[in-house]
């Protein structure tokens, strides 16, 4: 009987388990990136209120009411002086703790780069991105005649960025997808964000490199995975992008 409610108590323990795993949503950088924002703005906005408020309370309770007179203050007694200190103290720490948390979730998912993505090499150099698939395929974009494809992207697929630099250090900024990270010699650095929409974005780049720095940016392509497969095919028997 105890060996039947053991393996029942188990067998319940990994369905539990296999259901939060399941019920688990597929993480977004971009959209996480997005909660927290908006969470750190609501956070400004009510503090804000309540300092302004409360400025404007006790300016006017403790006006001056005649010419000449000498204000002061009421006499707080022990337990009061120590509340007005302690409880908002612990109400802001409080609300701190809970944004440097979710800032953790955030980074968390913006390090673990799920399984099923797709990688790109992506190499910086004074003053261009050139990127390079899985198949030996490599892309790089104009900025002055706006020609080339560019990276380009399947929608709803996670795609993971290697990235290396060759002479100095850069930056590969998505504003869209809401991830940055640095590229240097002497080491692979990566970033991962997941395309939601068919459409055309930039990535520029967001470390000051040199003279025609503000022109070292790229097109990002997000097409469906069809169109994706059949690009990279083209691309591969040396015919015409997208
Ligand atoms: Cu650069």
């Amino acid at each position: 009987m105890k060996r039947v409610v053991s393996v029942m108590a188990m067998l319940g323990l990994g369905l539990t388990a296999l259901l939060a795993h399941a019920a688990a949503p597929v993480p977004d950088p971009a959209a996480s990136w997005n909660h927290l924002w908006r969470d750190v703005l609501i956070d400004l906005f009510i503090i804000g209120a309540v300092f302004l408020s409360a400025g404007l309370y006790w300016v006017f309770k403790y006006r001056a009411t005649r010419e000449g007179q000498v204000g002061e203050g009421p006499q707080l007694t022990k337990l009061a002086a120590i509340g007005f200190a302690v409880i908002p103290a612990f109400l802001f720490m409080a609300d701190d703790f809970y944004l440097a948390a979710k800032g953790w979730t955030v980074w968390n998912e913006y390090r673990n780069v799920p399984r099923n993505a797709v990688e790109v090499k992506v190499t910086g150099s004074m003053w261009t991105w050139s990127f390079e698939y899985e198949n030996g395929v490599t892309t790089i974009f104009d900025p002055d005649s706006k020609t080339g494809d560019g990276l380009v992207v399947p929608v709803g697929k996670p795609v993971v960025l290697r990235m290396n630099s060759v002479d100095v250090v850069h930056s590969f900024f998505l504003p869209e997808h809401r991830v940055k990270e640095d590229l240097m010699p002497g080491r692979v650095t990566y970033l991962w964000f997941q395309p939601k929409a068919v459409g055309e974005t930039i990535a520029t780049c967001a470390e000051y490199c040199g003279n025609r720095h503000s022109f070292m940016w790229t097109k990002v392509k997000a097409v469906p995975q069809a169109e994706f497969d059949q690009w990279l095919a083209n691309m591969k028997q040396g015919g015409k992008g997208a």
